[in-house]
């Protein structure tokens, strides 16, 4: 599992999203301050609605292998700028939440265009209050990337030899 930081703006959903994956009860709980839930890095939405903040969430997203932004359903604007993802210098996907409000398709591909906007790549679908789209996004952060050795496997030794270290 990917150590993570989601980011986001207020109210987008990201604390319950947190919560959801980790199997938690669904419970409202405003994020004041960064907070770390296991592999999960929660962002208050403050963080990316003030510019004068973002150096806040490059050196949170420093500790993070991989950045999520997040972006709900229903929401007419957003504070994720175009090319976001290129501050972070780690890979970087995007979550539609609450999938529940949308009224048809359109108000889903309306949050995938920010977040794809933004350079965000994968994208998710879930709504954490009905459990649903969470096995995918799950999925993606538990994959083993990079190299075909990860770590702690064997794998050929790196002169060459052919000999498996370990
Ligand atoms: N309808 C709906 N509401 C949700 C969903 N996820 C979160 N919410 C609600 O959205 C509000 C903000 O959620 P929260 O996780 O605190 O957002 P954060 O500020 O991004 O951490 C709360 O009232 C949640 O109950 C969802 O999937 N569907
Ligand atoms: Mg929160």
């Amino acid at each position: 599992m990917k150590d993570t930081v989601l980011i986001g703006m207020s109210e987008s959903g990201k604390t319950t999203l947190i919560q959801a994956l980790m199997g938690q009860a669904l419970r409202y709980n405003k994020t004041q301050v960064v907070t770390r839930h296991l592999q999960f890095i929660d962002t208050p939405g403050e963080y990316i609605e003030r510019r004068y903040l973002y150096h806040a969430l490059i050196t949170t997203a420093a500790d993070a292998e991989v950045v999520g932004l997040v972006q709900d359903v229903g929401r007419d604007t957003s504070w994720i700028p175009p090319a976001f993802s290129a501050t972070f210098a780690k890979p970087v996907f995007g979550v539609v939440t609450k999938t529940d409000l949308a009224r048809d398709r359109s108000d889903i591909e309306q949050a995938r265009r920010v977040l794809a906007n933004s350079g965000a790549d994968p994208i998710f679908e879930v709504c954490a209050t009905e459990h649903s789209g969470l096995e995918a996004l799950w999925a993606y952060l538990d994959a083993d990337e990079g190299p075909a050795t990860g770590p702690g496997e064997p794998g050929p030794a790196a002169d060459g030899t052919g000999e498996v270290t370990s």
